[in-house]
């Protein structure tokens, strides 16, 4: 891959040749040009910049030297021009491997106000451009954030890392999560245990522990990735958060007390549950709703039991039952669930004709071996 750098500060730059093993650049894989924009400017103070029109603070990049390297360094269809500025789209692991299959990066270091818009403009019409930004915050330049995209995009290139670690990002980028706390040895530090589970041996309850603290941690610090998925009908279905506690405290009393009054046999063990114990069991399921104009109309919750994917909850507004809601959070609920669930496992009131066919009709079959609450009868599925 050629990478090329325009930059008023090529020194910045230099950290490349430190970061990139040295082998990926003398075997040819990579080929490295780090240039200074002043080397297009003709004027004896080597000007790349000038006030911006319309007036306001600051100094804009002037297009001439721009437009001269570009010429320059025959920048042409099929390459990639990178624009570094706090106003570009945010930079993530698609975008690396998106621009880890371009032939060849060329970096044009934002500085001051940004960029002379035609540019950009006329950088679109000679080649790929992306204006990336590595996220909510302002550096001084896109000299870091150069540096950064090219160290996450260059660790993608075939040969570049060898094949485990590829691999090990592959499967990364498909569950979205965050990594799992991990430990070494010592067993003991500054009287810190390593968690027991990981000293077990048991291959099948580590991969269940770590799946539920990846979980756990993506939940907590990074909400916005798991990702609001979409019924069928365009409706989202979205991540619990604490602030639904309240709503969701409602709609699940709603739920129970139509259910008790069709059925007045069936104990709803929980129907006194309160708002504390809801924002309480919030901090431990993994939990869904759906709205419709804003309304909350349906939930489910799960979490990981051992290998089995323990779901419940299952709730929707007494008014839209019989829609198929149900069966949508359902098969939402089982296409969440981590990769150590190797099977479902819920229970429903023993005497809820119509909740006990929607789930043999989804699948699931009668478990007379697993222990459930009083008047409940526990129903289970093999994950396909
Ligand atoms: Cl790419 N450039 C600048 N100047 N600031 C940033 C950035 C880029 N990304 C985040 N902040």
């Amino acid at each position: 891959m050629r990478l090329d750098y325009l930059t008023i500060f090529p020194d910045y730059l230099a950290p490349l040749r430190l970061s990139l093993p040295g082998k990926a650049i003398d075997s040819g894989l990579l080929d490295i040009r780090v240039h200074d924009l002043r080397d297009w400017t003709h004027d004896r103070h080597r000007t790349v910049d000038d006030t911006p029109y319309g007036g306001g603070a600051g100094m804009v990049m002037k297009p001439e030297p721009f437009g001269e390297a570009f010429d320059a360094l025959e920048v042409q269809p099929g390459d990639t021009i990178v624009f570094t500025t706090p106003s570009g789209e945010r930079f993530d692991q698609r975008v690396a491997e998106e621009l880890a299959s371009s032939k060849r990066l060329v970096f044009a270091c934002g500085r001051y106000e940004g960029i002379d818009q035609r540019v950009l403009d006329h950088a679109r019409e000679i080649a790929e451009v992306r204006e990336l930004s590595l996220g909510d915050y302002v550096l001084n330049g896109g000299e870091v954030a150069a540096l950064a995209i090219t160290e996450a995009v260059v660790r993608l290139l075939p040969g570049f890392m060898g094949n485990a670690a590829s691999l090990v990002e592959e499967s990364h980028a498909e569950h979205g999560l965050l990594e799992y706390p991990v430990y070494t040895k010592p067993r003991t530090w500054q009287e810190r245990a390593v968690p027991e589970v990981l000293l077990s041996g048991d291959h099948a309850r580590i991969a269940a522990w770590r799946a539920t603290e990846s979980r756990r941690r993506t939940a907590q610090r990074r909400p916005d990735l798991l990702h609001p998925s979409v019924l069928d009908d365009g409706t989202p279905i979205q991540r619990a958060t604490p602030a639904d506690a309240g709503e969701l405290l409602t709609l699940q009393r709603a739920c129970w007390v139509a259910e008790q009054l069709a059925n007045p046999d069936v104990r709803v063990p929980a129907l006194h549950e309160s708002l504390a114990d809801v924002r309480s069991w919030l901090g431990e399921w993994e939990t869904y709703l759906v709205r419709r104009a804003d309304r909350l109309v349906g939930m489910v919750r799960a979490r990981l039991d051992g290998d089995a994917w323990d779901i419940g909850r299952l709730a929707v507004a007494p008014d839209l039952q019989g829609e198929g809601l149900g069966r949508r959070l359902l098969a939402h609920i089982e296409a969440v669930a981590p990769a150590a669930a190797t099977s479902y496992v819920l229970f429903t009131g023993a005497g809820s004709e119509r909740n006990q066919r929607m789930y043999r009709k989804a699948g699931y079959r009668l478990r007379r071996d697993l222990p459930g609450p009083e008047g409940a009868i526990v129903l289970s599925k093999r994950r396909r």
